[in-house]
């Protein structure tokens, strides 16, 4: 059974066995959540990703996966770092969009973390507007297969927090 949490604050400063990153292809930082979550891991977070970057991902992480490393000084024990879609108002990406969602729970399956915080993915610099990308992050989480026992969306502002709120009413999707 899924427990589903909305949240105000800053993920990087949330406790949870596992949050995710809103990275990009690179893995090697950015602004956003990215920045919050590079800045306050300290360095041994960007370390692994370097290291995933010439082990695993050579040309990048592909928008849609994701991949675990430490959390450095985080509360959390391991950060996910998904790569969502750019937006676009011509091609429909809400499938990758999905795919992050999916792939990061089922990153946190294989680390064995019931309880996973995730932000609005792509909602930031990849433009995705809040509503759709609200619907779709509580879609798709309430209908994966996993292990994960709580959920919870960690929006950093009151509009998105709003949005979460509205969507999960319009899903019929009970939220704490
Ligand atoms: N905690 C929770 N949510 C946050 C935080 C925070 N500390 N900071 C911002 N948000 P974004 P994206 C919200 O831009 O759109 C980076 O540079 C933000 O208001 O972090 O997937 C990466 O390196 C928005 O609602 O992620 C990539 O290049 C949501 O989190 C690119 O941005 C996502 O905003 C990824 O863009």
């Amino acid at each position: 059974m899924l427990t589903v949490r909305l949240v105000r604050g800053d993920i990087a400063a949330y406790s949870a066995d596992a949050i995710v990153n809103a990275a990009n292809s690179s893995l090697l930082g950015g602004g956003g959540v990215d920045g919050a979550i590079h800045s306050a891991g300290g360095p041994e977070i960007m370390a692994e990703c370097r290291r995933l970057r010439e082990e695993r991902f050579p040309k990048g992480l592909p928008s849609g996966q994701a991949v675990a490393t430490t959390a450095g000084r985080l509360p959390a024990q391991w950060v996910i770092h998904t790569v969502g879609p750019v937006y676009s108002p011509q091609d429909d990406r809400s499938d990758v969009l999905a795919s992050s969602y999916r792939e990061s729970l089922r990153v946190a399956d294989d680390l064995g973390a019931r309880s996973v915080a995730f932000p609005a993915i792509s909602a930031g610099a990849f433009s995705w507007p809040i509503e759709s990308a609200a619907r779709t992050a509580l879609e798709t989480v309430v209908q994966a297969d996993t292990q994960v026992t709580e959920v919870t969306f960690v929006l950093y502002d009151q509009a998105a927090y709003r949005a979460f709120q509205r969507q999960a009413q319009r899903l019929g999707v009970t939220v704490e």
